[in-house]
């Protein structure tokens, strides 16, 4: 896949910033309506839960209370009702909620509570009610003989001869203290369910669909028989909840988003600033380049030098050149600095007055030998350095080649095909791959300064630099030894067949003035070693 340009790689950055600005602003709010969506659901049904108890709880109650009520009467049925019925009535006088209790017989009222009811039809006969196997039955009728109009619970308990003795309880006990449990507003509906009958229910809201969520649905088994409570929600309720909660907690996420929100912005600054800084040091010239020499062992005098570039940041002072490359290469901006390197270069060049066949290495950074603008560059810097300009060597390490693309590859063989050479640096520091020595064409190794450190003072052999210089030998390239020292280890390399030595014993980096001096001056000597000196 063909790597983006890198304004399109700009662009593909600045949505990214953007888009994780974004995401960092919505995801504690939307996390905090996620929670509070379900707290409210939770909160509805936890209502409906503390109701449904309660009025479980009172309607058993009152059950059992009927219930109880008839047991008394179950062995004085055949009583003469005139003297069963003073008891009846006082009992249904004293029993709370019980209205009425009746003797029936097969499917006569035989005796009531109430004198107006003797002898009554008592509709469907009470012995064929499905009971319990103690023999106690309830019912739930919308309309009894005794309370024409309006629902009752009847509660029987079967006496001797097909007779039963049955307590009834006003539904609007019932139905009330519903009402009073599960508070109009918070439900739609209240159903209590006595089996086989169509239950007894408290529907608030007509106008509202019936799909509303069953919140709460309990069974209770009673001595008398068994029944269901429902409780249905109120959309608009559970939309109250929510919209209480939302009130108490979203400023709270709004604040912590605004927070999170400020928080990245300025992570994404300061690494923005850092790009900034570096634009800003092309623009204010703050940048320069230093020159270090290379002594030619065969020809007993320098033969290059190394641009190495420098960077005085106002403010900050000079900045080590392997922290700023590494934020150039990071914040995409080393193609812009090495472009302004090289005009630097060709500025300083031409102060010089360098021999003809003057080596001048300089380094490229993996972005920049994979981009197709590469060789525009280097032939813009052959033709400001004028034909007899020294001769270019361009430095790359391995690191980018082993990340390497059919464009660094085409870009190298354009770089000698053109009469420049190419130098692979820091060699043997990156990955152990050699297999890139063979695809890739160069024309120098230079050993990376770890290497000549190995050599000691002992003369024992440093087997890992004796194969890196026989590896470079027969691949037919020139070696350059990088922070060569001591006197030791540049015998010793000299001794093996190294062709350039780049090092403190032989020259510091300088900046173009003392470059300029020093080439005059010593360029063309024969280098007699000596330690290398402190620097002054
Ligand atoms: O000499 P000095 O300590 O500055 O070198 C530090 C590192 O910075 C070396 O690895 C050198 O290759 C690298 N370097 C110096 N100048 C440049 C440059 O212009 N471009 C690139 N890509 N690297 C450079
Ligand atoms: O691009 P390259 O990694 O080749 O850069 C060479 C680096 O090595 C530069 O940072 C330069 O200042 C440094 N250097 C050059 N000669 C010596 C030396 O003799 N000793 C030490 N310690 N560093 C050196
Ligand atoms: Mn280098």
């Amino acid at each position: 896949m063909p790597r983006p340009l890198p304004n399109q790689r700009f662009a593909f950055a600045r949505a990214g910033r953007v888009g994780a600005l974004a995401l960092t602003a919505l995801v504690p709010l939307l996390l905090c309506v996620a929670l509070c969506y379900y707290e409210s659901a939770r909160i509805v049904r936890r209502e409906a839960t503390i109701a449904s108890t309660f009025i479980v709880s009172q309607v058993s109650s009152i059950i059992d209370e009927a219930h109880d009520a008839a047991q008394q009467f179950v062995l004085h049925v055949d009583d003469a009702c005139d003297v069963l019925m003073p008891n009846l009535s006082l009992t249904a006088a004293v029993v709370p909620y019980v209205r009425t209790i009746d003797v029936i017989d097969e499917d006569h009222v035989s005796c009531s509570s109430v004198r107006l009811n003797q002898g009554m039809p008592w509709g469907a006969p009470a012995n064929g009610m499905p009971q319990t196997p103690s023999g106690s039955w309830m019912m739930l009728a919308d309309s009894t003989p005794m309370t024409p109009g309006r629902a009752a619970l009847l509660v029987g308990v079967r006496a001797s001869d097909g007779r039963s003795v049955v307590a009834s309880v006003d539904g609007r006990y019932l139905l009330d203290l519903m009402r009073a449990a599960a508070p109009v507003g918070m439900f739609r509906r209240v159903e209590l369910d006595f089996e086989g009958y169509p239950p007894l229910s408290d529907t608030r809201d007509g106008s509202s669909s019936d799909t509303s969520p069953m919140l709460a649905d309990v069974r209770k088994t009673t001595a008398s028989g068994a029944f269901d409570l429902r409780i249905y929600g109120l959309r608009a309720h559970r939309r109250a909840a929510l919209l209480g909660l939302l009130a108490n907690y979203l400023p709270w996420a709004a604040v912590l988003s605004a927070l999170l929100v400020w928080l990245v912005r300025r992570l994404q600054q300061s690494r923005r600033s850092r790009r900034e800084r570096l634009l800003r040091g092309i623009r204010m010239n703050e940048f320069y380049v230093e020159y270090q020499p290379l002594y030619g062992v065969a020809s007993g005098r320098c033969e290059g030098a190394e641009a190495l570039m420098r960077w005085k940041c106002r403010g900050v002072g000079i900045v080590r050149p392997d922290v700023f490359i590494a934020a150039a290469e990071d914040e995409e901006v080393i193609v812009p600095l090495t472009q302004h390197l090289l005009k630097l270069i060709a500025r300083d060049v031409a102060r010089m007055k360098l021999k003809p066949g003057f080596h001048l290495g300089i380094n490229f950074a993996p972005d920049h030998l994979s981009s197709p603008r590469m060789m525009d560059d280097i032939h813009a810097l052959r033709e400001a350095l004028g034909p007899d300009g020294p001769q270019i060597v361009v430095e790359v390490t391995e690191r980018s080649l082993i990340r390497n693309t059919d464009q660094a590859q085409r870009n190298l063989e354009q770089v000698r095909k053109e009469g420049a050479e190419v130098a692979i640096d820091d060699f043997g520091t990156g990955y152990c791959s050699l297999s890139y020595l063979e695809r890739f064409p160069f024309d120098l190794l230079k050993i990376d300064r770890g290497f000549v450190l190995t050599i000691d003072s002992e003369e024992r052999r440093a087997v890992v630099l004796d194969s890196i210089i026989d590896l470079a030998h027969s691949l037919g390239a020139r070696l350059v030894a990088e922070g060569v020292e001591t006197q030791t280890q540049y015998d010793y390399l000299c001794g093996r067949g190294v062709a350039y030595i780049q090092g403190f014993i032989y020259a510091r980096p300088m900046g173009v003035d003392a470059f300029c001096q020093w080439y005059e001056a010593t360029g063309d000597k024969r280098f007699a070693p000596r330690e290398s000196k402190p620097r002054a």
